[in-house]
């Protein structure tokens, strides 16, 4: 019994795909490698396990419609061959045909394939152009110092030291004989061929089992065994074989897969009874790597509205404006011939965001806009904004923007909301004084910053929010307020996950209920989070009372 050779590479030292092809040739055990021929299948192949993937020429040119006669260039099989190895991360064993030509060919064919991170190149002792070795018979032979003289020029003109080329004798194939194989291995491999591929078309193994015998171990053999696929693998294995290639089985499977698809939809007009047997278009991004490209872009593109949902809190009634809010919630008071919400939805929509909910509770059925998603916030009389945003927690996934449901702004205000680089930014004006002198009378939260606003244009540095003050128990003592939160705020991915698991908390320690805006922003900060500061100067309103309202409708 033969023994395949080991002289493998140390494990550790296989950094590259022309080390784990030259690994997978030397080592003890039988390797595999499996054929594609583009860069799906080749993935396909990674994906099962592979050690390698053979790119086959019978393949490749069948996928582009073409006969395996070297129909396709040499370059076009290059283009097939770089989007397989960019796909993967396993070694690609390409079928080179004859080189595509004499010696100067093969060497500028090895070059290239070595640039485009290929691990191996098969060549085979025939002419070109090519015809596939199960066409026809006795096929003309290259001569063996011709085709030697390919063999020596492929090995002088790698530029990766472990670059695996290997001879295919196709003796056998051509019916010229057991001895004449022999003779063209050993003399291919004493020109330094990296290892035999003895082809055989019998339906047996026989032929390639003697090979194997008088070869016995000179350098690593490789087998296509497509004609005699019912040999047990074990007599490979005990013949010493190196490499067993599955040739040409990906594109087999993928024309009948096809045929048959084609066939019953055009046969039943309708898709119904295919879509369960056919990969689903989920599959397809998963396989091309679809999320690592979502990553990328969260990590390389400036965020813009349509990746923010709106989550505006509009379950109040507003009980300063008395009378004007017993049929209509105050976000749906007239501001000019629009209710106040659907001003403030078109800023969002304006700004990008597509996705809005509305959580409403107060004659929730006046809030009837078209476009926003509504989410009720029945104990809306009992509870506060902090539970009508767990009313929202489904939606509190992936970046938002949270509103209070009364406020105004100018476009600017969101544009600059969007691009600011924190989990959680809270917009906090600075110019709160300026408003009207009534802050001390109307409901304000007032803000204390890391450090005030200076109004200098180069002043980039962040600021944090470090303590906000409402109307409700427990407030944290502001000294001088650096500004009032108006009621804007914008979340990351991260961040909504952070407002949402405190949200979970908040309701389990019995406290939700109470807790208005501010008080969760307390919580987010005294748990360490950082919420930084988007200063404005104006440029907003509110809509508390009767005053509020004029105001609005006086400035839109
Ligand atoms: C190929 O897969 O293109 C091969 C193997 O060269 S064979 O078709 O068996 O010749
Ligand atoms: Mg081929």
């Amino acid at each position: 019994m033969a023994t395949k050779l080991d002289g493998a590479v140390g494990s550790e030292a296989l950094r590259t795909k022309a080390q784990m092809l030259k690994h997978a040739l030397l080592k003890a055990d039988l390797a595999f490698v499996m054929e594609a021929h583009n860069g799906l299948s080749a993935k396909v192949v990674e994906e099962a396990g592979f050690e390698g993937i053979w790119a086959s020429g019978l393949a490749m040119s069948a996928a582009l419609g073409v006969r395996d006669n070297n129909e396709a260039s040499w370059t076009q099989v290059l283009e097939q061959l770089e989007f397989m190895a960019d796909a993967t991360q396993i070694p690609i064993l390409v079928d080179g045909d004859t080189g595509y030509g004499n010696f100067n060919n093969v060497r500028r064919l090895v070059k290239k394939l070595c640039q485009r991170g290929i691990a191996g190149v098969c060549i085979e002792d025939k002419l070109f152009p090519k015809t596939n070795s199960f066409i026809g018979e006795g096929q003309p032979l290259a001569d063996i110092d011709e085709f030697s003289g390919r063999i020596k020029a492929g090995k002088d003109s790698q530029e990766d030291a472990d670059f695996q080329l290997i001879a295919r004798v196709e003796a056998l194939i051509s019916g010229w004989g057991m001895d004449e194989a022999l003779r063209r291995a050993e003399a291919y491999h004493a020109a330094g061929a990296d290892g035999i591929l003895i082809h055989s078309k019998k339906a047996d193994a026989e032929e390639i089992l003697t090979f194997s015998r008088e070869w016995a171990g000179r350098g690593p053999l490789v087998i296509v065994p497509t004609m005699y696929y019912a040999t047990p693998t074990d007599a490979f294995r005990e013949a010493g074989v190196s490499l067993v290639i599955w040739a040409n089985h990906n594109l087999r499977a993928a024309l009948s897969a096809m045929r048959e698809t084609s066939r019953r939809i055009m046969e039943e007009q309708s898709l119904t009874s295919v879509e369960g047997e056919v990969a689903s278009v989920k599959e397809i991004f998963q396989i091309v790597g679809q999320s690592e490209l979502a990553a990328a872009e969260a990590r390389y593109l400036k965020p813009k509205g349509d990746d923010f949902k709106g989550i505006i809190l509009a379950a109040s009634r507003g009980s300063a404006l008395g009378p004007l809010t017993e049929r209509l919630p105050k976000c749906m008071l007239d501001i000019r011939g629009q209710p106040l919400l659907k001003r403030l939805v078109t800023t969002l929509n304006e700004g990008g965001l597509r996705d809005i909910s509305v959580v409403r509770g107060y004659r929730k059925e006046t809030i009837d806009l078209a476009n926003i998603r509504v989410i009720d916030n029945d104990a809306f009389a009992v509870n506060g904004e902090a539970a009508s945003l767990e009313c929202a927690a489904d939606q509190l996934h992936g970046a938002c923007v949270l509103s209070y449901g009364d406020i105004l702004f100018r476009p600017y205000i969101l544009e600059n909301l969007l691009a600011s680089s924190g989990d959680i930014t809270a917009v906090i004006d600075a110019r709160w004084r300026g408003a009207g002198q009534r802050a001390a009378e109307r409901s304000v939260d007032l803000a204390l910053c890391s450090r005030p606003f200076t109004g200098d244009y180069l002043d980039e540095e962040p600021v944090w929010l470090t303590a906000i003050q409402s109307n409700g128990e427990n407030d944290p003592e502001i000294g001088e307020p650096s500004g009032e939160f108006i009621g804007l705020i914008k979340l990351s991915a991260a961040g909504a996950k952070t407002v949402r698991q405190e949200l979970a908390t908040m309701k389990r320690e019995g406290v939700l209920d109470e807790a208005d805006l501010p008080a969760l922003l307390n919580r987010l900060i005294a748990r360490g989070e950082q919420i930084e500061t988007l200063y404005v100067t104006g440029h907003w309103l509110d809509v508390d009372d009767a005053f509020d309202l004029a105001k609005a409708r006086n400035l839109v």
